[in-house]
């Protein structure tokens, strides 16, 4: 099937869900849509993070995408449900990707799950993982800091280190915990850090990855992945600044990024007044 796979994000840090997109699907052609100009929409109240998604959602339907794949970890937190019984085509989150993998490595049950102030106070994770097995022990923890750190982009390595630490201290108290679920876009990029503080019996799943291989699995079961010869050719989408976009999205990927477009989405300009 020949139509792009939509993937939305409350800013630039849904590119290393993308990223893996197209490193596992090579075939299939992406529209991002980053709401880089309302980002972040780690501490928004959830009636917020709803319409901003919608918003960004009615945007890519009318692409005539074949599926939806949410990107950003607090927007699907709050909407992932609501889609998938609003939308025709499926609609793919990073959470239940994420608390699947957590559940296939623990060997000790207990789990650890960081994010975002939003993600956490939804209680989606713990959700998720209760879902799939009920004799599990999961410690949850909001991280606010991480997201600034990584987008002040220019952060030393000890500063980053003593922000990780400090941060990370109450997950330390849980012994046997044996896995930490990077429930947010941006933590694949203090993964080291992370890692660091952990220890190296603390296994690390990030969602951006698993949530790839969900994709896969969907679109063959449905049959629509794409199966002919073209060269996947991707679009990008942001409310902000495409220069700012490009700059940060071509660090990252290794699909050259370029023509980004600027979309003005209704409400726009009055919410950051
Ligand atoms: N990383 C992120 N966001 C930023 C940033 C960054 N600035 C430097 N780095 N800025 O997210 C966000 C605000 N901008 C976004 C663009 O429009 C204007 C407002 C993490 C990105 C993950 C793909 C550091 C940096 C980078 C490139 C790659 C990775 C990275 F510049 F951490
Ligand atoms: N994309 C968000 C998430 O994964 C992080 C950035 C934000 O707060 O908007 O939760």
């Amino acid at each position: 099937m020949d139509q792009p796979i939509g993937v939305i994000d409350s800013g630039v840090g849904g590119l290393t869900v993308a990223r893996e997109l197209m490193r596992q699907l090579p075939k299939e052609q992406l529209i991002y849509l980053g709401d880089t100009v309302r980002c972040p929409y780690g501490p928004r109240p959830e009636k917020e993070v709803i319409r901003y998604t919608l918003e960004m959602v009615d945007f890519l339907m009318e692409k005539q995408i074949k599926l939806l794949v949410i990107a950003c970890n607090t927007a699907t937190a709050f909407t992932l449900e609501f889609l998938q019984e609003k939308l025709s085509i499926p609609v793919i989150g990073v959470i239940q990707p994420g608390a699947r993998a957590a559940m296939k490595i623990t060997k000790t049950k207990k789990i650890g799950v960081i994010g975002t102030e939003g993600t956490i106070k939804s209680k989606a994770y713990p959700h998720a993982l209760e879902y799939i097995s009920s004799k599990l022990d999961i410690y949850d923890l909001a991280c606010p800091k991480f997201v600034p750190l990584v987008e002040s982009g220019q952060f030393s390595r000890e500063a980053a280190e003593q922000i990780v630490s400090d941060s990370l201290q109450p997950m330390l108290k849980h012994h046997g915990l044996d896995t930490l679920i990077l429930g947010c876009t941006h933590y694949p990029l203090l993964a080291d850090q992370i890692k660091a503080v952990m220890g190296q019996r603390v296994q690390i799943i990030s969602s951006g990855e698993e949530t790839a291989r969900e994709v896969s699995v969907i679109m063959s079961y449905q049959h629509i992945a794409y199966e002919g010869e073209r060269l996947a050719k991707h679009q990008f989408y942001t409310t902000g600044s495409p220069i700012l976009f490009e700059q940060i999205a071509n660090r990252w990927m290794d699909y050259p990024v370029q023509f980004i477009e600027q979309v003005t989405i209704d409400q726009t300009l009055i919410d950051n007044e």
